[in-house]
């Protein structure tokens, strides 16, 4: 009796010890991924557990707390890393309108599944952050949709904006023409779909790391989800010849410049 109740006891604590583990460990996969990317989250294994970024090979999901001191800032003017706040995402999630958790969180029986944020008092600034490499590349292209999928009563002013930097011991840089001053509608709508395509400044081309992030911030009010769905990443080989070779044959060695797809095509998959 007195061994049963034993190995029971250091059953129970190996078990709490585990998932106390679970809980507090963040898991994460930070390597640069290469060109093309393609993330529609339809692959709803890749995420499967609380705060475990580990199954998305390059991305990863900040909390964002403190980084704003209220509601209602501009996230375009929050360019500090969020690398040093809580890891987030919550994982399996079914209903938007319901997730009242501030943050990062996967909708997975979603028809089209999708990973979204939403800022709250704690997660003042939540960001998805992807690391790239670009070697090789140049005209480095991103693609991706931001979607209302929030169906409550709420109608926050959900401002979502677009960054980049090329050296993670720098703050982030803005592209204001990514901007999405407002992502969402409502109340009681999950429609809006805001096809977004950017052009990285010149100096994100041929890196071995670039870092590009979504972020938005706590609006005032209540806030809705908002999806960062087709996420495309594309970018033109950099002529292959040498300098030298170049100079001699003039433009003849560029490489063909790829076209990109407009915001229509791209809100038509
Ligand atoms: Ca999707
Ligand atoms: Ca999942
Ligand atoms: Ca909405
Ligand atoms: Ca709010």
């Amino acid at each position: 009796m007195f061994h049963q109740n034993t190995a029971m006891k250091t059953k129970l604590v190996v078990a709490s010890l585990f998932s106390a583990l679970t809980v507090t460990v963040a898991r994460a996969d930070g390597t640069p991924q290469e060109l093309p990317l393609v993330q529609d989250w339809s692959a709803t294994n890749l995420i499967s557990t609380e705060n475990d970024w580990s199954g998305v090979p390059g991305f990863m999901g900040y909390r964002g707390d403190k980084l704003v001191p209220k509601p209602g800032v501009n996230p375009q003017t929050v360019t500090a890393d969020g690398a040093g706040t809580p890891v987030s995402i919550l994982a399996n999630q079914k209903n938007p309108n319901t997730l009242r958790t501030g943050g990062l969180a996967e909708f997975d029986t979603l028809a089209d599944p999708v990973v979204a944020f939403k800022g709250s008092a704690t997660a003042g600034a939540p960001s998805l952050v992807l690391n790239l490499t670009t070697n090789g590349k140049k005209n480095i292209a991103v693609g991706y949709k931001l979607r209302d999928i929030d169906g409550a009563v709420n109608n926050a002013v959900q401002a979502v904006a677009f960054q980049y930097r090329v050296n993670t011991n720098a703050t982030y840089t803005d592209i204001p023409s990514a901007f999405a001053p407002d992502a969402s509608t409502g109340p009681s709508l999950a429609t809006l779909m805001t096809p977004i395509v950017a052009l990285l400044p010149s100096d994100t081309g041929d890196q071995p790391l670039v870092q590009v992030r979504w972020i938005t911030t706590n609006s005032d009010g209540n806030d809705e989800w908002i999806g960062i769905d087709d996420i495309t990443v594309i970018g033109d080989a950099l002529a292959g010849a040498p300098a030298a070779a170049a100079s001699v044959h003039g433009d003849t060695n560029r490489a063909p410049v790829k076209s990109l797809r407009s915001p229509r095509d791209l809100s038509n998959q």
